[in-house]
C-alpha cells in the first residue's frame, strides 16, 4: 500500500471517496504554491517555480486510487500535488525547490523534479525536464509488472499498474506516441492520465492534436479504453478517475483519462500569460476546481468554518515545513561530483542506490575471474555475444533481451539466434519499430528491478532514443544516488565491407557526452566476453559496442575464455611491447594497428583501450613516458573525436616527457561512404597507419 495520508477520524465520505482527506492534499499544495509564487520566487530562494494551481483536485483524486502496492508513475514538473498525495512530504518538496542538501536530488535538479523510491507503495520513476519523457519508461514499468507477476511470481505485481500523467502537449510528443503504440499492441496495465489545461506554454491545444481534444482523437485506437471530464465537476471526475484506474488494474487493458483543467498561474513564474485575454482568465478563474468543491461540499458535508480550518492547517503545515528547510544547509559544491556511477569504497562495498536494478533487490552476482581460460576452437565475436548472453539469461532470470528482429530471427546480425527458443518469447522479444519505446522501456524495467539488454540494430537508429539514452545516463547523479536503471545497450556499428551514413557510423564519442554511460568498444571475441559480463553483472548502464567488421572477423576470433571470464573496465591490453612509439586504438582500428607494426617491423607498445567509459589514462601515460611518442588511431571523425581527449590529456600529464608532437589518425569529418572504394579513401588502413608510425618514430 502506498503511503498517502490516512484519512481523518471525521472523513466525510461522498461514494467511495473521503473528500476531507482529498481536501487536506490539496490545501497543502495550494499553500505551498502561494508560498513560491508570492515570497520565495520574488527573494529569489527559489529560481524555478511551476504552480500545479488548478491541477490539484485531479492529481489528489488519482493519488488516493494509486493503491497497488507495486503502482509505478512516469510523472513530469506539474505532478507535485500527485507526488505529495503518493506521500512526498512538504519539506522535501520544499529543499528540493530551495536546493537544499539532501533529499531528492541534493540540489542538482529544479524541485519540481522530483522521485520517490518505493519497494512498497506507489513509486515516481525520476521526473524528467523533457516533455514527453515520463511515457516510455512507465511502459518499462507496466511490462515489468507483467513479468514480475507471471514468470517471477511477484505476487505483489499481480494488480499494479503504471500510470503516466501528463499534460496536453504532451500527447504530441514522440515518446506519447510510442508508449501507446506498445501498450497497446501488449495489453499492458498502463494509465494515461492527461491533464488538458488548454496550452503548453502558450500554444494552444488545438495545435498540439487536431480539434484539440486527444481524447476524441484516440476513441477509435484499437486496444485503449478512453475517458473524457472536467475537473469542474469534482464528483463526476472523482468517478471517472476511480472508473479508469480501476478498470485497468482490474485487467481491463490500458486507458487513457483527459480531464479539463485551468492553468490558473502563467507555465511558469516567469510566464506572464499575455498570449491569454483578460476574459480567458476570469473565466479559468471562475472555473478553479477548488472552489467548485467548496460549493459542492460546503454546507452539506463541511461547515464552513471546517473548510476554512484545513486551509489553515495547509498553511501552516507549509510554514511549519519552511522553517525547516530554512534550517538546513545549502547543497554542497563538495558533493556534486559524485554519484556519476556506481561508488565503490575502500573496502570494497558498493554505495547502492536506493532503487533501480538488481542488486538493490538483493541479487548478488557470481564474482568472476579475469584469469582466461581458453576452450575450444577459436570463435567470432557475435558468437562470443551470443554465448555470453546465454550464459548469463541461464543464471539470472531477471535479465531480458529485446529489440527489433532479436526474438524468431535471431537479430540481424544473429547474436541472439536460438535464445527465444531456449528462454521463452517473455525473456526474448521482438519490439515494435521504435528505438525511443525500446530505451524507455528499459528505463522502466531497470527502475523496476529486472536486467534490460535491448538491442539497436544498427548505430545511427540510436538517435531517435537519445532522449531516453540521455536521461538513463543522468539518472544516479541527478537523483543523488536514490535511483539508477543499470541496463547494456548493445550497439552493431561501424564500417563492414563498406560503409554508409546509417549503418557503418561509429561515433563513440557522443557517449562519452553522454554522461553517466560505460562504454566498451571491444577488438576481439576473448574481450568481448569478459566486458560484456562485466557489464551485464554491472551497476551501471552500459554501451557495448559490438564493431561488424569484427562479428565474423577473422583476427578477432578467439577461443572462448569461459564462463566467469570478465574484463574490468577502464583497464587497457597492451598487445606489443615496444620501445619506439605507443599506438593506442580501439575497436576495428586494432587489427590494423597490429598490421601496421608487423609491416613496418617498428618496436613499439601497441595499447588496446578496450573501454572508454572509463578509459585507461594510467596504461596510456605510462607507455608515453616510456616510449616518448604518441600515435592515436580511430575510425571515429577527427574533430572532437576521443583522440582529441586523449592527447589533450598527454599533453597536460607528460608534457615534458615528449620527444615529438602527438599525432592523430582518424576519419576526415565525413560521414561513412557507401562505396568501398571512398571508404578505403577515408578510414585509416594499414598502409597510412604504418606511414605514421614511420614518420612519428624517425622524428
Ligand atoms: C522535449 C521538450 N521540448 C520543449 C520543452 C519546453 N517546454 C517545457 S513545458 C512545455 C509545454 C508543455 O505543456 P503541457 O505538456 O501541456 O503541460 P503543462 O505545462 O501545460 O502542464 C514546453 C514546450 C521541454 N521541456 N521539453
Amino acid at each position: 500500500m502506498n503511503a498517502s495520508p490516512k484519512p481523518l477520524r471525521q472523513d466525510v465520505d461522498v461514494g467511495s471517496l473521503q473528500w476531507r482527506s482529498v481536501l487536506r492534499q490539496i490545501a497543502r499544495s495550494r499553500a505551498l504554491d502561494d508560498l513560491e509564487e508570492s515570497t520565495l520566487l520574488p527573494q529569489r530562494k527559489v529560481l524555478y517555480q511551476f504552480s500545479a494551481r488548478g491541477h490539484e483536485l485531479t492529481q489528489v483524486l488519482l493519488g488516493h486510487q494509486l493503491t497497488g502496492t507495486r503502482d509505478g508513475v512516469g510523472a513530469y514538473y506539474r505532478s507535485r500535488p500527485l507526488a505529495l498525495s503518493l506521500g512526498l512530504p512538504l519539506e522535501e518538496a520544499l529543499a528540493s525547490t530551495m536546493m537544499r542538501a539532501g533529499g531528492m536530488s541534493d540540489g542538482r535538479d529544479i524541485g519540481v523534479v522530483f522521485n520517490l523510491p518505493r519497494k512498497k507503495g506507489a513509486c515516481v520513476l525520476p521526473v524528467c525536464g523533457g516533455v514527453g519523457a515520463q511515457y516510455t519508461p512507465a511502459v518499462g514499468w507496466a511490462q515489468a509488472l507483467r513479468y514480475r507477476a507471471t514468470v517471477l511470481g511477484d505476487k505483489d505485481c499481480e494488480n499494479s499498474i503504471a500510470v503516466a500523467h501528463g499534460g496536453d502537449a504532451s500527447t504530441a510528443t514522440n515518446g506519447f506516441w510510442a508508449a501507446l503504440n506498445i501498450v497497446t499492441t501488449e495489453r499492458l496495465p498502463y494509465l494515461f492520465f492527461i491533464e488538458d489545461n488548454g496550452y503548453g506554454i502558450s500554444v494552444p491545444s488545438r495545435l498540439q492534436t487536431p480539434g484539440g481534444n486527444i481524447a476524441k482523437n484516440l476513441a477509435g485506437f484499437h486496444g485503449l479504453r478512453v475517458l473524457d471530464g472536467d475537473a469542474s465537476d469534482p464528483m463526476a471526475a472523482a468517478a471517472l478517475i476511480e472508473n479508469a484506474v480501476m478498470g485497468v488494474r482490474s485487467g481491463g487493458g490500458p486507458a487513457l483519462i483527459r480531464l479539463v483543467v485551468p492553468r490558473l498561474s502563467g507555465h511558469s513564474g516567469q510566464d506572464t500569460q499575455t498570449y491569454k485575454s483578460e476574459t480567458e482568465i476570469v473565466a479559468e478563474t471562475d472555473s478553479d476546481p477548488v472552489e467548485k468543491l467548496r460549493a459542492q461540499l460546503v454546507p452539506r458535508h463541511i461547515s464552513a468554518a471546517d473548510w476554512e480550518s484545513e486551509i489553515e492547517q495547509g498553511r501552516q503545515a507549509v510554514a511549519a515545513a519552511l522553517a525547516q528547510v530554512e534550517a538546513r544547509a545549502a547543497a554542497d559544491p563538495a558533493r556534486v561530483r559524485r554519484h556519476m556511477f556506481t561508488e565503490i569504497a575502500a573496502d570494497g562495498s558498493m554505495e547502492l542506490q536506493q532503487q533501480g536494478g538488481t542488486r538493490c533487490e538483493g541479487v548478488v552476482p557470481p564474482p568472476g575471474t579475469e584469469h582466461a581460460n581458453p576452450q575450444g576452437p577459436r570463435i567470432n565475436l557475435v558468437t562470443a555475444v551470443r554465448r555470453t548472453l546465454e550464459r548469463e539469461l541461464g543464471m539470472n532470470p531477471r535479465m531480458l533481451i529485446f529489440g527489433e528482429d532479436v526474438g524468431r530471427k535471431g537479430g540481424v546480425h544473429a547474436a541472439t539466434l536460438g535464445l527465444q527458443e531456449k528462454f521463452s518469447s517473455a525473456r526474448i522479444f521482438d519490439t515494435s519499430l521504435s528505438e525511443e519505446g525500446i530505451i524507455g522501456r528499459a528505463v522502466g524495467m531497470a527502475a523496476a528491478g529486472l536486467m534490460p539488454v535491448p538491442e539497436i540494430q544498427f548505430r545511427k537508429y540510436a538517435d531517435p532514443a537519445a532522449e531516453q539514452l540521455n536521461d538513463c545516463g543522468t539518472m544516479r547523479w541527478r537523483t543523488a544516488n536514490r535511483f539508477a536503471a543499470p541496463m547494456v545497450v548493445r550497439i552493431p556499428g561501424g564500417f563492414f565491407k563498406c560503409g554508409d551514413p546509417w549503418h557503418s557510423q561509429s561515433n563513440e564519442v557522443q557517449w562519452l557526452h553522454g554522461l553517466g554511460w560505460r562504454v566498451a568498444m571491444p577488438s576481439n571475441a576473448q574481450d568481448a566476453v569478459g566486458l560484456l559480463r562485466s557489464a551485464l553483472r554491472g551497476n551501471d548502464p552500459t554501451i557495448f559496442f559490438e564493431h561488424r567488421a569484427l562479428l565474423d572477423g577473422s583476427w578477432a576470433r578467439r577461443a572462448y575464455p569461459g564462463d566467469e571470464f570478465v574484463v574490468p573496465f577502464g583497464k587497457a591490453s597492451l598487445l606489443r611491447e615496444g620501445t619506439s612509439l605507443t599506438v593506442v586504438s580501439w575497436g576495428a582500428m586494432v587489427e590494423r594497428c597490429e598490421q601496421a607494426f608487423v609491416d613496418t617491423g617498428i618496436s613499439g607498445d601497441l595499447l588496446d583501450l578496450r573501454t572508454l567509459s572509463p578509459w585507461d589514462r594510467d596504461a596510456t601515460l605510462a607507455s608515453v613516458r616510456k616510449t616518448r611518442r604518441c600515435l592515436i588511431v580511430h575510425e571515429d571523425t577527427m574533430t572532437a573525436g576521443f583522440g582529441a581527449e586523449i592527447a589533450a590529456c598527454i599533453a597536460k600529464e607528460a608534457f615534458f616527457d615528449l620527444d615529438a608532437p602527438i599525432e592523430r589518425l582518424a576519419m576526415p569529418d565525413v560521414p561513412s561512404p557507401h562505396s568501398p572504394v571512398l571508404l578505403a579513401a577515408v578510414l585509416p588502413g594499414v598502409a597510412a597507419i604504418s606511414r605514421a608510425i614511420k614518420t612519428l618514430a624517425e622524428i
